[in-house]
């Protein structure tokens, strides 16, 4: 992981992957923005789970093992208990504190469903414990968090998935206008901003690093030849920034890159899912704010 983070910080485009954004803050940061007027995500995709919730629960079946990944507080995996009636819940996070706690509850809630909390990070290496049974397994990958990764890890990522022999129900973000998704990445309020300047927080504790985070501006956008938004943290000032071990000078203007939100068409998704080896089986959308929600089979 150290050396993960000192070889991005060093690149010449500095790089920090979008998943040190989540330390307890930032996971706390994540949730509020679920709720600005400006992220229609969340949202949306839980309008599409409402609307649609009986089909969905008919297309899955019950008694699966669901498998939640990237389960933060484990919100929209709880939401569909009571119409997927799952027979074990395996929440997955890389901000494993953060995790717990919201398992620890959640069992209180439901005590007939059999819960294993994992934390981790799935997106390099997917091994489950023997506690995970191999029938029935269903991964849930709501909140178009599949968005982070480039079209070709999310294509090997995918392939993992079905190999560890699961179904899948996913939640994608699709093309919509840049004003749309510009403003949802750069809201008013400035949280996504914070929750961005945190992962220097976050770097700071694990390096070691003295970045000051008032010297750093948030950026993010929508590139639409790049078919992404981008978040980036961008020098305000020349500036050195030193850690156990290391140094580099960012230029005025000079940008971290932290985030990739990769946008789809539904179609193109749907191809991925069959390069991948997946039967894209059933499609609901939302069409005024552009959002897919598939379950494929294996
Ligand atoms: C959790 C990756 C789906 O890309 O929309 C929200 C993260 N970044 N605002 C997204 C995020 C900035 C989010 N995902």
């Amino acid at each position: 992981m150290i050396d993960e983070l000192t070889q991005g910080l060093l690149a010449r485009q500095a790089t920090i992957s979008p998943k040190y954004l989540y330390d307890p803050l930032g996971s706390r940061l994540f949730e509020a923005i679920c709720e600005l007027p400006e992220y229609y995500p969340t949202r949306t995709e839980a309008a599409i789970f409402d609307a649609h919730g009986a089909d969905i629960a008919e297309a899955v079946g019950h008694g699966a093992t669901l498998i939640d990944l990237g389960a933060g507080n484990c919100a929209k995996a709880a939401r569909l208990f009571p119409l997927l009636k799952p027979a074990q819940y395996v929440p997955i996070d890389i901000s494993a504190d953060f995790l717990r706690g919201a398992v620890d509850s959640l069992q209180r809630r439901f005590p007939d469903i059999a819960m294993t909390a994992l934390g981790m990070d799935f997106s390099s290496s997917l091994v489950l414990p023997d506690a995970v049974r191999r029938e029935r397994r269903l991964f849930f990958y709501p909140g178009s968090s599949i968005g982070n990764f480039d079209p070709e890890t999310a294509l090997s990522f995918l392939r993992r998935l079905r190999e560890a022999n699961g179904d899948l129900l996913i939640g994608v973000d699709l093309i919509k206008d840049k004003a749309v998704l510009d403003a949802a990445y750069d809201d008013a309020l400035g949280v996504t901003a914070a929750f961005n300047l945190n992962l220097l927080n976050h770097l700071n504790a694990l390096l070691g690093a003295d970045f000051q985070l008032r010297e750093w501006r948030h950026r993010g956008f929508f590139h639409a030849e790049r078919s992404r938004v981008e978040m980036h943290l961008e020098a305000r000032r020349d500036i050195v920034v030193r850690w156990r071990g290391g140094e580099r000078r960012f230029a005025e203007g000079e940008r971290i890159h932290t985030e990739n939100s990769y946008k789809y068409s539904a179609d193109g998704f749907c191809d991925l899912l069959r390069q991948a080896g997946f039967e894209p089986a059933q499609r609901w959308t939302d069409e005024r704010n552009p959002f897919l929600v598939c379950h494929a089979r294996r």
